[in-house]
C-alpha cells in the first residue's frame, strides 16, 4: 500500500485506488491511498504552517534541495521510466525521456532559486528609492494529469519550492505511481521542513475541491481538462487565490506545398500520434496545402499503417495503449462520429487485441475533413488525426487559427517568408517551424491562449510570475 505524505508522515487513506497497467490489465502496479477531505485539510494546514519556514530558507538551501531531487531522479531514470511506461502506457524510450526531463527540471530550478532577482528603479521624487522584490506566494496546490505523470508534477513542484513556497500535491488517479515515487524522493532527499511538501492522492471531487476552496491555499496550479480547470478557477477567483491553468488543445500543423514531404510526415506522426496522441500539445489537425495534399495523405497512410501498436515495455512498440477503457471508448466514439459526419478513414481506428489484454487502438487518419466537423473542434486525446485540405497558405492560416484553443501550432515549409508570417500570425502560445507541436524544452515558457491556458506561463524563468508575488517598497532615507 502506497501512502500519502502529510505533515512529514506517511499516512493511510480512507480508501484505496488500484493502479493498473493499460498494456496488460492483469498487471497491478499497486494499491494507492485515497485521502479523505479531512486528510486533505490536514495537508493544507501543514503546508500553510510550513510556508514561513519555506520562505525564510536561504536560496542556497532551496537550490541544494532541488539539486538533490534532480540528481536522484536522473540516477533512477531506467527504473522510473519503466514504472512510468508501465502505468501510463507510453513506450519505454518516451517514459525514460520524460523522467530525464523531470530530473532536468529540478536541476534547472535549483539554479533559478538563486536568481529570484529584483530591481531598483531610479527616483522620480527626489530622494525616494523604489525597490521591487519577489516573494513566495505561500502554500501552493498542485493538481496534475495522468499523461505526463512525472514531468508535469516536476515542472509545477520544482518552481513552487525553488521560489520558497510549500506544496500540496494531488496527482491523477490513473497514474499515481510516478507521483508517489517523486514524493518519496522529495521526502527522503530534500531535507525540507515537515509540511513543506505534502502528497495527497485522492479524487478531484474531494481533494481537488478542498485545494480550490481552502482559504489556506494561496495559489493553485492545474493541468487537465478545460471544463474542470475553469470550474476550479471560479472557486479560486471567488476567494482571491492565484490560479494557473493548462488545459486542452486542438493544435494545427500546416504542411505547405514546398515542405519536405518525408520530414512533414514524420513531424505529423510524431506530434500527432506519439504518446498515443495523449498530449495537450498533440497536433490533431493537419492542414495540408492542395499541391502536396494527395502525396501527403498517401505517404502518411503508409507510414502510420506500419506503426507497431503494443505493450509499452516491448522494445518494438511505437504506440502504446490508451490509458483506460474510458479513454479508449472516447477515442472510438470520436472515430465513429467522424465517419458519420463524412470524413474518410484512411487507416486504423480499430480496437486491437494483443497478447496481453490492454486498451489498444490502431492510429486513425481521416482525410476529407472540414473545420466544422466535431473531430476538428473537440480534443480527442487519442491517436486520431484529421487532415484538412487548404487552397493556399492564407486559408491554411485561417483554418489553423479557427479554434477556441491556442496552445501550440506548427508549420512545415521551406519558405522563410511563410515561416516568419506564421510566427507572427498564429494565435497559439507555442509555435513550431519544421518541428512537432508536442515535445517542448524545459527551460522555455509553456502555455497558450483561449481555452488552452489561463494565468501566467509555466516553466523556464517565466514560472516565477505565478510562484512569486511582487512587492514594491518605497523609502525616503532622509538626511544623514
Ligand atoms: C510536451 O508536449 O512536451 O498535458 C508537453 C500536456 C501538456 C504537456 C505537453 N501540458 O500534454
Amino acid at each position: 500500500m502506497y501512502r500519502n505524505y502529510i505533515a512529514g508522515e506517511w499516512v493511510e487513506g480512507e480508501a484505496t485506488n488500484r493502479n493498473i497497467n493499460p498494456s496488460d490489465t492483469r498487471d497491478i502496479i499497486g494499491e494507492y491511498a485515497l485521502a479523505s477531505a479531512t486528510q486533505a485539510d490536514a495537508a493544507i494546514r501543514a503546508a500553510a504552517d510550513a510556508a514561513p519556514a519555506c520562505a525564510t530558507a536561504t536560496a542556497e538551501q532551496r537550490s541544494d534541495a532541488l539539486d538533490r531531487i534532480g540528481t536522484t531522479i536522473l540516477s533512477r531514470q531506467q527504473e522510473l521510466g519503466e514504472l512510468l511506461s508501465r502505468e501510463e502506457g507510453k513506450p519505454l524510450a518516451e517514459g525514460i525521456g520524460e523522467v530525464v526531463r523531470a530530473g532536468r527540471v529540478f536541476k534547472y530550478f535549483a539554479g533559478e532559486s538563486l536568481r529570484m532577482g529584483g530591481e531598483r528603479l531610479p527616483p522620480v521624487r527626489p530622494g525616494v528609492e523604489v525597490d521591487v522584490t519577489r516573494h513566495p506566494v505561500g502554500a501552493v496546490g498542485v493538481i496534475t494529469p495522468w499523461n505526463f505523470p512525472i514531468a508535469i508534477p516536476a515542472w509545477k513542484i520544482a518552481p513552487a519550492l525553488a521560489y520558497g513556497n510549500s506544496v500540496v500535491f494531488k496527482p491523477a488517479g490513473l497514474a499515481p505511481g510516478c507521483a508517489w515515487a517523486l514524493a518519496e524522493i522529495i521526502a527522503e532527499t530534500a531535507g525540507l521542513p515537515a509540511g513543506a511538501f505534502n502528497l495527497v492522492m485522492g479524487s478531484g471531487s474531494v481533494v481537488g475541491d478542498r485545494l480550490a476552496r481552502s482559504p489556506q491555499i494561496d495559489a493553485l496550479t492545474f493541468t487537465g481538462s478545460t471544463a474542470v480547470g475553469r470550474g476550479l478557477a471560479v472557486l479560486c477567483a471567488e476567494r482571491g487565490a492565484k490560479v494557473q491553468l493548462e488545459m486542452g488543445g486542438k493544435n494545427p500543423l500546416i504542411v505547405l506545398d514546398d515542405a519536405d514531404l518525408e520530414q512533414a510526415v514524420q513531424i505529423a506522426v510524431n506530434g500527432g500520434l506519439y504518446s498515443t496522441g495523449q498530449r495537450c500539445t498533440a497536433s490533431s489537425r493537419i492542414i495540408v496545402e492542395a499541391g502536396i495534399h494527395d502525396r501527403f495523405v498517401t505517404r502518411i497512410r503508409d507510414v502510420v499503417s506500419q506503426l507497431r501498436v503494443g505493450h509499452a515495455l516491448e522494445a518494438s512498440t511505437d504506440i502504446g495503449p490508451a490509458i483506460s477503457e474510458e479513454q479508449l471508448n472516447q477515442d472510438l466514439h470520436y472515430i465513429h462520429q467522424a465517419r458519420d459526419e463524412g470524413a474518410k478513414l484512411e487507416c486504423g481506428g480499430e480496437a486491437l487485441r494483443r497478447e496481453t489484454p490492454g486498451y489498444y487502438l490502431s492510429p486513425a487518419i481521416f482525410s476529407e475533413t472540414t473545420s466544422d466537423m466535431t473531430l476538428n473542434r473537440e480534443e480527442v486525446f487519442g491517436p486520431v488525426l484529421g487532415i484538412i485540405r487548404a487552397n493556399d497558405y492564407d486559408q491554411a492560416l485561417e483554418f489553423a487559427n479557427g479554434t477556441e484553443y491556442g496552445l501550440s501550432s506548427g508549420i512545415c515549409t521551406r519558405s522563410l517568408a511563410h515561416a516568419a508570417d506564421f510566427r507572427r500570425r498564429s494565435k497559439a502560445g507555442m509555435i513550431m517551424v519544421n518541428l512537432p507541436t508536442a515535445g517542448v524544452d524545459y527551460h522555455a515558457p509553456f502555455g497558450g491562449t483561449g481555452a488552452s491556458s489561463y494565468g501566467p506561463r509555466e516553466q523556464g524563468a517565466h514560472a516565477r510570475q505565478f510562484f512569486t508575488t511582487t512587492r514594491t517598497s518605497y523609502m525616503a532615507p532622509g538626511d544623514v
